[in-house]
């Protein structure tokens, strides 16, 4: 039945869809130039205009910042590309798919 087979492919490509948008990883970022509160104001306001950043979480006193983001809208080179333009280099400590 053809019907039925179209049905089972809609299916396939809906699971398939549901599980891409679902998708986040996470990555701990290492920025020994994040001394202050302000630092970490900047930082945060950058990271968050990346298209696929869904989430930042800051520690101040370890100088990292742990970001949960969405892999098919950007990724961890791009993280730390946008960190480095505005003058905050950043090394990954950790990743987690
Ligand atoms: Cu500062």
């Amino acid at each position: 039945m053809l019907s039925r087979a179209l049905i089972t492919l809609a299916l396939i490509l809906l699971t398939t869809l549901a599980v891409a948008e679902q998708a986040e990883e996470s990555v701990t970022l290492s920025i020994p130039n994040m001394t202050c509160m302000s630092c970490e104001m900047r930082i945060d306001q950058a990271l968050r205009e990346v298209d696929g950043v869904v989430d930042t979480q800051f520690d101040l006193d370890a100088k990292t910042v742990t970001i949960q983001y969405n892999p098919a809208k950007t990724s961890i080179e791009a993280l730390t590309g946008t960190t480095e333009a505005i003058g905050y280099p950043a090394t990954v400590t950790a990743a987690t798919s």
